[in-house]
């Protein structure tokens, strides 16, 4: 496993010396924000990370090698790619064998991550039940591996674009808790609420870490939903962009955009719909979340010091 697994010796060191780190997708440089802004985004979480005390732990795959944690070239150079693969846990395995690259989704950053021994990630919106998912049976495999791999994914929510009550009902009988940050509501990527309520409430970093600790001191395994909302001021209420949402939607399916296309898709043409707004409150959650990722981090490297390690069942 090891031959397979790059670590930057910044993340190295301190994953040994048990210090803070956050992982951060590579999916959303590729994929979720078009040049130049992908690559200045990916840049800026890096430093909320570190100013908020933990290393920054972005996970690509280059040359056949999973990598956590990217230097400044490797990022530049991922940013820039054309073509690259996006990686969720069926394309890991064929991307590693044969040599190439890959952006990791939501779903091959936890893998990543947990083989690497990092507990807290940070991203912009988890994938989830599409809408029509009915006849589609298009189904995020975030939340499969939220169910089974124990790491806390900080995010926005789930993105505006799924269904919603699916998406909950999914995550629930997954086991997965789902925790909004300083909230009630339910965020949803672009915005502040839903009209959903979120099954748990927590206020602090400390009593996130402490529901963490609890979790995978029992052996459940498995993630964390950790919903923080988009900033005030950057967010778009859900009413103002439900009708682009539609739209983008209808023309997906009048294209016959399928699969792993469809979420890249659907945000590119949302920010085109939006005049750009959708992507200034992408930018501005991801950045939100890391700071929130850094501070769990921190609070977490604190209780995992007395607790027992995590287990790590795999289904
Ligand atoms: N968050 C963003 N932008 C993105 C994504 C998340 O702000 O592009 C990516 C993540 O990598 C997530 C993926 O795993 O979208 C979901 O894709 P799918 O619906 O095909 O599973
Ligand atoms: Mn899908």
């Amino acid at each position: 496993m090891k031959a397979r697994l790059r670590m930057l010796p910044e993340v190295r060191e301190a994953l040994a010396a048990g210090e803070p780190v956050v992982a951060l997708e590579s999916t959303i440089i590729t994929h979720g924000m078009p040049a130049p802004r992908n690559l200045e985004t990916a840049r800026a979480v890096e430093a909320a990370v570190r100013d908020g005390g933990a290393a920054p732990a972005t996970i690509a795959i280059l040359d056949g090698r999973i990598s956590v944690g990217l230097d400044a070239e490797d990022l530049e150079r991922l940013a820039a790619e054309q073509d690259v693969a996006k990686v969720s846990r069926a394309d890991l395995p064929a991307v590693l064998a044969g040599g190439g690259a890959g952006s990791t989704t939501v779903a091959a950053t936890m893998i990543c991550a947990d083989l690497a021994g990092i507990r807290v990630f940070a991203t912009g919106g988890i994938g989830g039940v599409h809408r029509g998912a009915d006849q589609s049976f298009d189904v995020s495999a975030d939340l499969q591996e939220l169910g089974r791999t124990p790491v806390a994914v900080v995010c926005a929510g789930a993105k505006a674009i799924l269904d919603l009550p699916k998406t909950l009902e999914v995550l629930e009988t997954l086991g997965v808790p789902v925790i909004g940050y300083g909230t009630d509501d339910l965020p949803a990527f672009y915005s502040r609420s839903c009209g959903l309520k979120a099954p748990l409430r927590r206020d602090t970093a400390a009593a996130i870490a402490a529901v963490m600790a609890a979790k995978w001191e029992l052996g459940l395994g498995g993630g964390l939903v950790i919903a923080n909302p988009v900033p005030e001021g950057h967010d778009i209420p859900a009413a103002a962009i439900a009708t682009h949402i539609d739209a983008a939607l209808a023309e997906a399916a009048a294209q016959g955009i399928q699969g792993k296309a469809v979420t890249p898709f659907l945000l590119a043409r949302l920010e085109q719909l939006t005049g750009g707004a959708s992507l200034e409150a992408n930018i501005a959650l991801v950045l939100n979340n890391a700071r929130l990722a850094a501070e769990i981090a921190v609070a977490y490297a604190g209780v995992e010091r007395l607790a027992v390690p995590a287990s790590h069942p795999r289904g």
